[in-house]
């Protein structure tokens, strides 16, 4: 087992867990951070005994962004040698769907990174901001794109031009997160909505992602035609055969993950 300093790292039954765990830094995300969960996430993706992984921190911070102090003497040449955070794009790749569990803070790189996720649950405690404006900066793990996406123009656009940060029900409203829940239920609902994933077909879990993940990424005719067939492979699988057979025979299917 690889040991890590930043986060904790567990198994629970389908589910792989990783919490951000620097304290002292509200999970501020440094290039260790950057490279263990990128490790942690990708061991668990090629895990086939693993069907969902969840990411959280702790209660007062997801994480409060990049680490500023990490990044404060860097040029930008600095940036573009050590294609800094660089590894964040093998997180977001990986086809496993990950639920970000998110309480307290969870801005700028933080915002980032639960939006690389697949579903984010929000604690009512939970506030997201591109707060990078006050910095000199601006988002660059992708917050001036997949938030538009999440949220739409105006309402991005505010964001990380005045730096407001915003609470769960206002990012429940715009759109952001998939769902609030009390923070004292936060990770059983993380949990349970893991462990459902997880209960289902892998091959069809991993070909409903890669699709949803398609209709970010192209125009409507190609996610159209990447849809229809990525659903006509999943005929082919044994998974396709069961769950149908289940449906009629009015019976719980018995998934074999092929
Ligand atoms: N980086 C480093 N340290 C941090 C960070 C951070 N992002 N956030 C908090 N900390 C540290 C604080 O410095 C403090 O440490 P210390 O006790 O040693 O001074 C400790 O965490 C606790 O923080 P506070 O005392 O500030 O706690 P408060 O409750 O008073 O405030 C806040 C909490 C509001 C979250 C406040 O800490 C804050 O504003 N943090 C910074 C938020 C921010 O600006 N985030 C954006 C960072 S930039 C970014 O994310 C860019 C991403 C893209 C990078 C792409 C590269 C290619």
């Amino acid at each position: 087992m690889t040991e890590y300093e930043t986060i904790l790292v567990e198994t629970r039954g389908r589910v792989g867990w990783i919490t951000l765990n620097r304290p002292e830094a509200l999970n501020a995300l440094n290039s260790q951070v950057c490279a263990e969960v990128v490790a942690a996430a990708t061991a668990f993706d090629a895990d086939p005994d693993i069907g969902a992984i969840v990411v959280t921190g702790s209660e007062r911070a997801f994480a409060a962004g990049a680490d500023i102090k990490e990044m404060e003497s860097k040029t930008g040449l600095d940036m573009v040698m050590g294609d800094h955070f660089g590894g964040w794009a093998d997180f977001a790749a990986v086809r496993t769907p990950v639920i970000a569990a998110v309480s307290g803070y969870a801005l700028g790189g933080g915002c980032e990174l639960a939006m690389m996720c697949d579903i984010i649950l929000a604690a009512d405690t939970a506030k997201f901001g591109q707060p990078e404006i006050n910095l000199g900066v601006i988002p660059g793990m992708g917050g001036t794109q997949r938030l538009i996406r999440a949220v739409g123009y105006y309402k991005a656009a505010e964001l990380v031009l005045t730096g407001r940060l915003m609470d769960a029900a206002e990012a429940e409203r715009a759109g952001l997160v998939s769902r609030v829940v009390p923070a004292t239920e936060l990770l059983a609902e993380a949990s349970t909505a893991a462990e459902t994933i997880a209960s289902k077909s892998l091959p069809s879990v991993f070909a409903a992602k890669a699709a949803l993940d398609a209709a970010m990424e192209t125009p409507l005719a190609e996610g159209l035609r990447f849809e229809k067939q990525a659903f006509a492979s999943l005929f082919d699988t044994h998974d396709q055969k069961e769950g149908m057979a289940a449906f009629r025979e009015k019976r719980a299917p018995a998934f074999e993950n092929r």
